[in-house]
């Protein structure tokens, strides 16, 4: 199988959803989504493989050669962020077919019958951006999150996750296949690889992540009539908070917390009232636990002290936290065997960025790999990485996939977990965090 053909199907889908600055926009269960899902199972359907869609929107391409036995399976998403980049999961769904259709000719000209089956998986909404939590359908495959509680998720416009997925046509009622391993490969969205001049990087851990959606209830007011002594403007207050979140970085080593406010709904959004309420959801992450811990720990109490002095509540609740992640030793060996063998340059990594791969890791030994990003810029419309080094990476993971359905990791554990201390002072992932200037959720 050329590498020619993947480069051809990998620009082709870059164009479903396109933006006019090269990026592309296909928020989970859009249009623009269904339209990358109907290029993937015009795909699958060529190739002659079962498609199955399942009950969170995942499509699964089947390669059965052994009735019964479980599936490797490989992929990632097709799902982007607004105005996002045309690689981010994109490449790792379009490799994976690739790398199937490779090892499937193998197969079928008398080579060995693998151990396992072979799925490749479009995961539903990975990239959270329309409806949260990210890493939705393989975080509801690997029993992380409630199927029931996710279809009922609405986006900022009311739509659940089951209408939305309902309307594209791919709310599916077939079982997902066992997983007997998971192998993944992603552009890194980092410098590292571009920066050491490596081509192939093997991810050993994952970030410890977790989210904070704040509430800011202030008073509605005119703005030209309402005397300032009198107002509690919700969005000053929400400005404040947002550079909190953002100078709390300072407090800590460089680069030690990554931390941003993504996303800001205002009510009611007037030029004429003063604002009454803001929602933000802020982004705190490190490769160190108790960094974040300490970060939330400040921002509770800081935001408490606001809330005080201009006289309004604010609800703050913990919600997707993800431990660190350890992908397993034999995986990570595995890998820089066959990278050492295709010639290729590796280097273990840490994952900041969330992955579908850190939810199967949780119930199937997984590998996840890296290819450079250039600039080392994602979740923007400026995302590149070169077709020379997408085309390693194909090489990459057909041959990991080999050994991986040949039963390379069959006696491997799953992935570990540093335990979640889910006892955070103040707080815990359901209520409010207990802020005497705030209200309970
Ligand atoms: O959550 C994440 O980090 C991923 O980019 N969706
Ligand atoms: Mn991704
Ligand atoms: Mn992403």
């Amino acid at each position: 199988m050329t590498s020619a053909s993947f480069l051809s199907d990998f620009h082709a889908v870059a164009a479903i959803g396109a933006t006019p600055n090269n990026g592309v926009d296909r928020q989970a269960a859009t249009a623009e989504d269904a339209l990358t899902r109907d290029w993937f199972a015009v795909w699958v359907q060529e190739a002659g493989w079962e498609l199955r869609v399942d009950s969170i929107g995942n499509m699964f391409a089947l390669l059965e050669w052994t009735p019964g036995a479980p599936f490797v399976i490989i992929g990632s998403h097709l799902d982007s962020q607004p105005l996002g980049g045309r690689f981010d999961g994109a490449y790792g769904v379009i490799a994976a077919l690739h790398a199937a259709r490779r090892i499937s000719a193998d197969v079928d000209a008398g080579g060995e019958l693998p151990r396992f089956n072979l799925a490749v998986v479009n995961w539903f909404n990975e990239e959270g951006g329309r409806f949260a939590p990210s890493i939705m359908g393989s975080s509801v495959y690997a029993g992380l999150l409630s199927r029931d509680q996710m279809l009922a998720v609405t986006d900022l416009q009311g739509t659940s996750v089951s209408e939305a997925l309902e309307g594209i046509g791919y709310l599916g009622t077939a079982e997902a296949p066992a997983a007997a391993g998971y192998a993944e490969i992603h552009i890194e969205q980092g410098r590292i690889l571009e920066r050491e001049g490596i081509s192939i990087g093997v991810v050993d851990s994952s970030w410890y992540t977790q989210k904070l959606d704040i509430e800011v209830l202030g008073e509605q007011s005119h703005t030209g009539a309402t005397a300032m002594a009198d107002r509690h403007d919700a969005l000053v207050a929400a400005s404040r908070i947002i550079l909190m979140v953002h100078d709390v970085t300072e407090e800590f080593a460089d680069e030690a917390l990554v931390s941003s406010v993504g996303q800001l709904t205002l009510e009611p959004n007037s030029p004429i009232v003063v604002a009454r309420r803001v929602h933000l959801i802020a982004d705190l992450r490190s490769g160190d636990p108790e960094v974040v811990k300490a970060a939330r720990a400040k921002l509770i109490g800081d935001i408490d002290a606001l809330a005080r002095k201009y006289d309004i509540k604010v609800n703050v609740k913990d919600f997707d936290i993800r431990p660190i992640r350890r992908f397993p030793q034999e995986g990570l060996e595995l890998a820089e065997q066959v990278a050492a063998g295709l010639g290729l340059s590796s280097r273990r990594i840490q994952t900041m960025a969330g992955h579908d791969s850190v939810a199967m890791n949780t119930v199937a030994p997984s590998v996840m790999l890296f290819i450079p990003s250039v600039d080392g810029v994602s979740h923007c419309e400026r995302e590149f990485t070169t077709d020379e080094d997408m085309v390693l990476g194909l090489d990459m993971l057909t041959g990991v996939t080999r050994e991986l359905i040949s039963g390379a990791l069959a006696n491997s554990a799953t992935g570990s977990s540093d335990a979640v201390n889910s006892a955070l002072p103040g707080a815990d992932a359901e209520n409010a965090a207990a802020l005497p200037g705030a209200v309970r959720a």
